[in-house]
C-alpha cells in the first residue's frame, strides 16, 4: 500500500511514512541476459515475498558499467529486464520497480557512505577478488567500491529484508556493518536490513563447471541457462549438464556437485524435496533425469515466456512504468539521503 500523499513534510522519514510496515529492497546488474541462477536465488522469492512487505526492486545499471560493454547493450538489456521482472510476476501497482540512475540518490548516499568504508573492508570482498583477477585490464575503483553502492541502494529504502542468493552475502554483511557504524556515529539514520536466503536454491550452480557459479557472463555457451532462452536450448543445455561417473541420482553437493546442481533445480521447479527426488529417481539413468530435469525447468518458465511477450512489445505500458516509478523511488529515496546530509553537516536544503 503506498502512502499517496499523506506526508509530504521532508520532515518526515521513510519510516514514519510507512507506518512501520517492513521494507524489502533488492536488485539485479543488467549486464547480460538473465539467468536461471538470477530466477531461482532471487526473482522468483521476490514474487513470492515482495506481497508482505513495501517493496522495491531495481534494475541497477550503475553497478552494471564495473565491467566495459556495448552502450546499446546494456540499454536494450535494462529494459529486458524490467519486463522479466514483470514478467515474473511483480506487480507494477503494489512495488515499486524502477532503473537505478533515475534516482540520483543512491550516488549521492554512495559517497557519503565511502567516506565510512576503510580499503581494507573493500579488498576483502571475493567479489572484487574474483572480477579483478578475471579484468586484469580494467581494475576500476568502481570494481572495488561496489558493495558501498550496493549498501547505498538497500539503506536509502530502509529494508528491512534483502532476498539474494548466497554470493551476494558478504556484501550484505558489509552493508550491515555501515549502517551500524553510521548509526553510531550520528544516532538513529538506518534500519539493519537482514538477508533473505532460501535453503535450496541460493547458490545455482554452472552446468559445464558445477564447481563455479551460474553466471551472466560464462563464456561458455552450455553453462548457462538463461530465463528467456526457448525449450529446444533449454533441453539441449540440461542434456549435456556435467554429472559424474556414478549411476545414482543422490544429493552429496560435495562429492556430486553437478547431480546436486541439479537436484536443487529441480527441486525449486517441481516443489519436491530432495529425498523425494532420490526415490523418484531410485535406478533410473542420468539421461532420465536430465531429461525430467530440463522439462521441469520449461514447465516452469513457461507462463513468463508467455507474460514477457506481451510486455516487451507494448513500448507505453513499460515506459509508463520506467516514469511513474522513478518518481515514486525519488520521493522515497530523497527522504532517507536529506536525513543522512544534515546528519553528516551538509548545509540544510531550503524548501
Ligand atoms: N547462480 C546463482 N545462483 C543463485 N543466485 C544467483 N544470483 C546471481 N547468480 C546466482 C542472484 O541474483 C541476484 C542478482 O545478481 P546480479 O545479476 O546483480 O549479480 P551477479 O551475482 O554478479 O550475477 P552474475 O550472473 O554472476 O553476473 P556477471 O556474470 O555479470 O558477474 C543476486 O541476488 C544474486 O545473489
Amino acid at each position: 500500500m503506498w502512502p499517496g500523499t499523506v506526508h509530504r513534510s521532508f520532515e518526515c522519514g521513510v519510516r514514519e511514512m510507512i507506518n512501520d510496515q517492513k521494507v524489502m529492497f533488492s536488485a539485479m546488474q543488467a549486464t547480460g541476459d538473465l539467468t536461471l541462477g538470477n530466477y531461482i536465488g532471487a526473482l522468483a522469492n521476490w514474487v513470492k515475498t515482495a506481497d508482505d512487505y513495501m517493496s522495491f526492486f531495481s534494475v541497477v545499471d550503475q553497478h552494471s558499467i564495473t565491467v566495459r560493454r556495448k552502450v546499446s547493450d546494456l540499454r536494450q538489456n535494462c529494459r529486458k529486464s524490467l519486463a522479466i521482472y514483470l514478467a515474473a510476476g511483480l506487480d507494477p501497482e503494489k512495488h515499486c520497480i524502477y532503473y537505478q540512475s533515475h534516482v540520483p540518490a543512491h550516488a549521492q548516499l554512495a559517497w557519503i557512505l565511502s567516506c565510512h568504508t576503510y580499503i581494507g573492508e573493500l579488498n576483502r570482498m571475493t567479489q572484487f577478488k574474483d572480477k579483478a583477477a578475471k579484468n586484469e585490464s580494467n581494475i576500476n575503483a568502481g570494481l572495488l567500491t561496489y558493495p558501498v553502492l550496493m549498501a547505498a541502494d538497500i539503506l536509502l529504502y530502509q529494508a528491512d529484508v534483502v532476498p539474494v542468493g548466497v554470493d551476494q552475502k558478504q556484501h550484505l554483511e558489509l552493508t550491515r556493518t555501515l549502517a551500524q557504524r553510521m548509526n553510531n556515529l550520528y544516532g538513529d539514520i538506518f534500519t539493519v536490513p537482514e538477508p533473505y536466503i532460501t535453503k535450496v536454491g541460493q547458490r545455482i550452480m554452472s552446468l559445464q563447471e558445477p564447481g563455479r557459479k551460474m553466471s551472466k557472463s560464462d563464456e561458455n555457451p552450455n553453462a548457462t541457462v538463461f530465463i528467456l532462452d526457448d525449450k529446444d536450448t533449454i533441453l539441449r543445455k540440461f542434456k549435456r549438464a556435467v554429472t559424474d561417473s556414478d549411476r545414482t541420482v543422490r544429493f552429496d553437493r560435495e562429492n556430486k556437485p553437478g547431480i546436486s546442481n541439479l537436484m536443487e533445480i529441480y527441486s525449486v521447479a517441481t516443489g519436491q524435496e530432495l529425498s523425494e527426488i532420490e526415490a523418484a529417481f531410485d535406478g533410473l539413468g542420468y539421461g532420465e533425469f536430465k531429461l525430467a530435469v530440463g522439462e521441469a525447468v520449461v514447465k516452469m518458465l513457461a507462463p513468463l515466456h508467455e507474460r514477457y511477450e506481451a510486455i516487451i512489445q507494448d513500448k507505453t505500458y513499460l515506459d509508463n512504468i520506467i516514469k511513474s516509478h522513478a518518481e515514486k523511488a525519488n520521493y522515497f529515496a530523497v527522504r532517507t539521503l536529506w536525513k543522512v546530509e544534515k546528519k553528516v553537516g551538509f548545509p540544510v536544503h531550503i524548501r
